[in-house]
């Protein structure tokens, strides 16, 4: 089946295929500002940092990165450095002789981009005068005891005045002068938006939302949400959560900006609800392919990987493992721990009914199905480091028994005879053996998590797995194991970083309620392994719209929106059972196809919305980028293109090809 691009037409991005084009030319600068630039928070950090190569790429020098100070990822991402001249020197100097903490320098990633950290501890001393211009000029008031809050205040305010400042120096002297656009993503750096907004400085704003405030708190509650968009008393809800001021942040920065985007359309639906705007366009989140991309070595990494993940199983099952790995498929779930807003709640049920499906159709199969969500933990339990160390010593002593024995062959063969099978394993092996096997017996079933999870009894993944009776019992086709940590390579019982769990399983499974877009489903697809993602999801709305049969592409969208609870469990459950079904042939070639699908989600073709944004933006404020052709139609001006002619690789970047 083609896949469709309908995203891409080429009326919809006229004026925006400006590949190569030089931002230098036009005097065109970029400034991006997000509270998670160099500082590791969650998904917003992904979205910054796999953008910076193409971004670097499209706007050069001109493309500058704020963020607040965080030392601990400072020291060891960015490499600091003063700039030399030109009007980013002349208000750094200024604004470091006024008391700002400024750090300057470049992000070691992709494309290396200019850097710029606040320091907010610096202008800390500013907090009240600066909370108290904020509600003479936008009535919007701050409560002391709400630190965040009071934190992108100093933060706010420093950007702001950078930008003013930059907006003066960067007039000074010039032939063309100069058109800057500020790029904000979330509330937490609306205040700068907000400001210079109010003070009227003359630059182009962006604002972007990755999810809603409201939307996040009300789909924590068992809220029918969606169906209840248009009925909720906003303020009155923020008010009882205690996130009025918040949100009051949030749509002001919204409303001030110039153009306001969201990451998917069904945030865009939220948005015009809850912050009463409807973005002027839908910036997708992208990946940056390349750092996945194995080429066809994807297929291989993943029978490596799964021979890992293998290891783990032997060890975790060990006295139990009583089925055929090679017949085994691994699901997984995984990301930060919303019980619901993530679907685990529908995951587990659904995994119920796998069960029963599997063992109803006789299958010989069996599905080990791992949830990776991070919560509070003593450590790992005693049952499962003692099943990896069992697991540990049969394999050694196997390992030394298959030394004694080839070297017993090896003499008997020099003596000129064939070695005798029975004598091949002396008395002392059979007891080293026998005392393994008697080791690895245990009277209990194997645990269903790794872990000493603290509130063990109210822990919602524990309590609803054993609410559905998956306890891992010899007759249960489908096995489960909560690990409540995110995976690292020093992790002591896999011992294999996230994406390369990942490679060696078999199936995502994310039927999430609330996502704004879902990275976890969308890395799953460039790395060749397929998902479940749903229509509640910006990242399975985005596949539906563009491919044509999503599932034969191993992206199955279950259906939250239209039907039931009890409707999309038994639909999920299919979905894995049909997976189940597929022969290992069907499998390889499934992942070929789910590999295929990476392109849609590089950067290369998605940074066009961003462009897009950032063109209307500035538009809006600086009108002599838009010129008339003959016949009278607006269309906006390309930058100059920059001297060298783009290669064939950079013209592919920002240009989607169409597919068929
Ligand atoms: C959206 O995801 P975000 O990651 O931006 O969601 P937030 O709630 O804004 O931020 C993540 C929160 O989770 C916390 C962290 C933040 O408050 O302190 N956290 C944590 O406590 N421990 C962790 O290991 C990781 C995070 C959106 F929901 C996604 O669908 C989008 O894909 C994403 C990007 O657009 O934005
Ligand atoms: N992730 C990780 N380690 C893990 C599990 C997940 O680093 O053990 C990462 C995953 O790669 C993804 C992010 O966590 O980039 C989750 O992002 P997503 O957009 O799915 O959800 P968000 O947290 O942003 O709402
Ligand atoms: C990859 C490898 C094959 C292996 C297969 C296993 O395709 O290249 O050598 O047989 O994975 O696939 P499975 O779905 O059974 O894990």
């Amino acid at each position: 089946t083609p896949i469709t691009r309908r995203f891409y037409s080429t009326n919809d991005l006229m004026g925006v295929l400006d590949s190569g084009d030089s931002a230098e030319a036009e005097n065109i600068w970029t400034f991006e500002c997000a509270w998670e630039v160099v500082n590791k928070v969650g998904g917003i950090y992904t979205v910054i940092r796999s953008k910076t190569g193409i971004s670097v790429e499209e706007t050069g020098n001109r493309y500058v990165l704020m963020g607040p100070y965080k030392k601990q990822f400072a020291q060891t991402e960015i490499e600091e450095f003063e700039f030399s001249q030109g009007p980013l020197y002349d208000v750094v100097t200024k604004l470091r002789d006024n008391g700002f903490k400024i750090h300057t320098g470049s992000w070691l990633v992709d494309g290396n981009p200019l850097v710029l950290l606040f320091d907010i501890s610096s202008v800390s001393y500013n907090l009240n005068k600066y909370k108290q211009e904020l509600f003479d000029k936008s009535g919007i008031g701050l409560p002391d005891n709400d630190t965040e809050s009071n934190d992108c205040v100093l933060f706010g305010f420093m950007v702001a005045q950078f930008i003013a400042d930059f907006n003066h120096f960067a007039n000074k002297d010039v032939e063309i002068s100069p058109k800057i656009v500020c790029h904000f993503h979330e509330w937490l750096s609306g205040i700068g938006l907000i400001m210079i907004r109010l003070w009227n400085i003359n630059v182009s704003t962006v604002f972007t939302t990755h999810a809603t405030l409201l939307g996040r708190y009300l789909c924590a509650g068992s809220i029918d949400f969606y169906n209840s968009l248009d009925k909720f008393d906003i303020d009155a809800e923020a008010g009882k959560r205690q996130i009025y001021h918040r949100y009051c942040i949030e749509r002001a920065a919204t409303h001030q900006a110039h153009i306001f985007t969201t990451v998917s359309d069904i945030t865009g639906i939220e948005a015009e609800h809850l912050l009463k705007r409807k973005p002027d366009i839908i910036t997708p989140n992208g990946l940056n392919v390349k750092k996945f991309s194995a080429l066809h070595e994807f297929q291989n990494l993943h029978a490596v990987n799964k021979e890992k993940i293998h290891d783990f199983v032997r060890g975790h099952f060990h006295g139990y493992h009583d089925f055929d790995l090679d017949k085994t498929l691994y699901f997984f779930i995984a990301g930060r721990y919303e019980f619901s807003n993530k679907g685990a709640d529908l995951f587990i049920e659904g995994l119920a009914r796998l069960n029963h499906m599997i063992k109803e159709s006789g299958s010989d199969k069996t599905v080990v199905a791992f949830l990776i969500f991070p919560t509070r933990t003593n450590s790992y339990n005693v049952e499962s480091l003692r099943g990896q160390a069992i697991a540990k010593s049969l394999r050694d002593t196997v390992h030394v028994v298959q030394q004694d024995i080839g070297k017993r062959m090896y003499d008997a063969c020099l003596s000129g005879k064939l070695p005798d099978s029975e004598e091949l394993l002396s008395k002392d092996d059979l007891v080293k053996l026998k005392r393994c096997v008697f080791a690895s017996h245990r009277s209990s079933l194997p645990p269903i998590t790794t872990h000493n999870v603290v509130d063990d009894h109210a822990d919602p993944v524990l309590y609803n797995l054993r609410r559905c009776q998956l306890f891992n019992n010899r007759s249960d086709r489908v096995k489960v194991i909560f690990h409540p940590e995110f995976l690292s390579s020093s992790n002591p019982l896999f011992g294999l970083d996230y994406e390369d769990f990942v490679r060696g399983c078999h199936l995502g499974v994310f039927p999430s309620y609330y996502e704004p877009w879902g990275y976890t489903p969308a890395e799953c697809t460039v790395m060749g392994i397929p998902s479940v993602t749903t229509n509640l999801s910006g990242f399975g709305c985005f596949m539906d719209d563009h491919v044509a049969d999503p599932t034969s592409y191993g992206i199955y969208i279950v259906d939250r929106r239209f039907i039931g609870l009890d409707d999309s469990i038994s639909q999920l459950a299919s979905y894995m059972h049909d997976f189940v079904s597929l022969n290992r042939r069907q499998r390889i070639i499934q992942r070929n196809r789910t590999e295929r699908l990476s392109d849609l989600l590089d950067w290369r073709s998605l940074a066009t919305y961003y462009r897009r944004a950032r063109m209307l933006a500035l538009h809006k404020v600086f009108p002599e980028l838009i010129i008339e052709d003959e016949n009278g139609v607006r269309h906006i001006k390309y930058p100059r293109p920059i001297s060298e002619p783009p290669s064939p690789a950079s013209s592919r970047a920002t240009t989607p090809a169409p597919s068929n």
